[in-house]
Order: structure tokens, then sequence, then C-alpha cells
């Protein structure tokens, strides 16, 4: 049975890859803050799918929690062959004169540390392995840059970059890399980005059927299930009704 680890998994798609994996037959790992939604997916797998998961409350800005949260993991998830670096955020949608230096560092820390941290504790197994998979959730924001997304598009260029260079440092030792660029997404992201204004929030995607949590899991999954051999290295996915990072059609 193999083992997938997503961090993130309270909400949206790395809620939705826990879904498609448990489905699946693998065994798996769920990270995230907030430790109610953790057992209560835990819970939801067990019932739904018979999933083995361990659920584990972590920060991932937190480079020691991240540490001890793997390096203690229990011998049956010891053996990570698929690690989704999912957790990430936009705080706030300001011009950079009027940017607030603590958005900026939320999103520094999550979107590039949190996931260079996951990458770095996790890809030294891989590598004992000489097999594994990361698959990297960064944003059509990180092909492309829109007003006022000065930041959180430069975290996501930068998570784009690192999955390219990922691919190029781990290639001699059989390790899959991917990356994952998704458009608009209908989950918690707008709430978050707005903090909390969910009136705001809803606007973002009215007048069009944005993605689903689970159209990217699709995705995802579909990546991490071609023949071992094969390396999917990049997916663009949006709605039909959005052609780029800031080109929609709206009804
Ligand atoms: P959600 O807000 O629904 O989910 C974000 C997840 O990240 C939550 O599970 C949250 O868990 C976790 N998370 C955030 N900060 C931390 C942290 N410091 N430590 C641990 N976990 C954290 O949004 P999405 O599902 O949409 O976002 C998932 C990823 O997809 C992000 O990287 C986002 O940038 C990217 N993305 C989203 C798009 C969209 O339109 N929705 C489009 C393109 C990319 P908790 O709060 O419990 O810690
Ligand atoms: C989230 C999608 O277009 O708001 O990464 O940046 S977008």
């Amino acid at each position: 049975m193999k083992t997938v680890l997503i961090t993130g998994a309270t909400s949206g798609i790395g809620e939705a890859c826990a879904h498609i994996f448990a489905e699946n037959g693998y065994r798996l790992i769920i990270t995230g803050r907030r430790e109610e939604k953790l057992k209560q997916l835990t819970q939801t797998l067990q019932t739904q799918y018979g999933t083995n998961t361990l659920p584990l409350v972590f920060d991932v800005t937190n480079k020691v929690a991240c540490e001890n949260a793997i390096t203690k993991l229990p011998t049956d998830y010891q053996q990570i062959d698929i690690l989704i670096n999912n957790a990430g955020l936009a705080a706030g949608l300001n011009p950079i004169h009027e940017g607030l230096h603590s958005d900026w560092e939320t999103m520094i820390d999550t979107n590039i540390k949190g996931l260079l941290y996951m990458a770095r504790i996790v890809a030294p197994m891989m590598v004992l392995q000489q097999a594994g998979h990361i698959i990297n959730i960064s944003s059509i924001a990180g092909k492309e840059n829109y007003a006022n997304g000065n930041v959180y598009c430069a975290t996501k260029h930068a998570v784009d970059s690192l999955s390219q260079t990922m691919r190029i440092d781990l290639l001699q030792h059989g390790i899959r890399v991917t990356n994952i660029a998704p458009g608009m997404v209908e989950t918690e992201f707008s709430l978050v980005r707005y903090k909390g204004d969910s009136e705001r929030a809803k606007k973002v995607y009215a007048g069009l059927t944005p993605l689903s949590a689970h159209d990217v899991a699709d995705a995802v999954y579909w990546a991490a299930s071609r023949p071992e051999h094969v390396n999917i290295s990049d997916i663009t996915i949006t709605p039909k009704a959005q052609a780029n990072a800031t080109t929609t059609f709206r009804k």
C-alpha cells in the first residue's frame, strides 16, 4: 500500500485530494493547523473508504514543528511515496505601496518556506528509497501576474521555479516532480484572502462556474497515477470560463 502525505488537508484542494487518494486505496498522512477538521476528515475517510489515516496538526511555517512531525512517524507511515505540497494561501489584495508586511510574511512563510521545509524533510527519505513523487500546488498566479497580486504571485512563481529545479536535482534519484497550476477554484481560498468577508469572497466566482476542489484533486491524482516511467511536469487547469489569470467570461 502506498502512502501519500498531503499538507493543508483541512479544506479545499487538500481535502479533496485526501478523498481521491483514499478512494484509490492509499494510506494517508493529512496535515493542517485545525485539529478538529483533521479529526473529522480522518473519521470520514475511515468510514467511507476504510482508510488508514494519520492526522498531524502543525503549522508549515514552523520548521521545527515540521521536523518533529515527520521524523517521528509511526513505522507504517515512514515510507512516503507521494508528497503533495498544498498548504498555502493568499492574504490581502493590495497594491504594493499599501501592502501589509504581516500579509507578505504570512504568504512567503507559508507558500515558499513551508513548502521548502516539507520538501527538505521528505525528499531525503525519497532519495533513500530512490523513488517518490513530489507534487507542488502552485497557481496560474505562478505563471502570470495580476493587479494587486504582487506578493501572492511572487510566491507562486517561486513554487513554479522550485518545481523545475527540484525536478533537476532529484532526477538522478528516480523522484518525480509535478507542478499543478490551477486557476479559480471555489474553496476557502477567497474567504481567507479577504479575511472572512464572505460577500467579497462570493463575488470572485459570480457569473461563472469555477473549478471545484475535486476538479483539481482529479488532476493531481491523474499525475500521480501515470506509469512509473512517466513524469507529468506541469498542469495548468482553469474553469472553461477563464482564459488566463485576468480574462474571464461571466454571464
Ligand atoms: P483553502 O483555504 O480551502 O485550503 C488551504 C489549506 O492550507 C487549508 O487546509 C489550511 O489548513 C492549509 N494551510 C494554510 N496555512 C497553513 C499553515 N501555515 N500550516 C499548515 N497548513 C496551512 O484553499 P485551497 O484549497 O484553494 O488552497 C490550497 C492550495 O491551492 C494553496 O496553496 C493555494 O495557494 C492553491 N491554489 C488555490 C486556488 C484557488 O483558486 N482556490 C488556485 C490556485 C492555487 P489550516 O487552516 O487548517 O492550517
Ligand atoms: C489562486 C488563483 O487567480 O486568485 O491561486 O491567483 S488566483
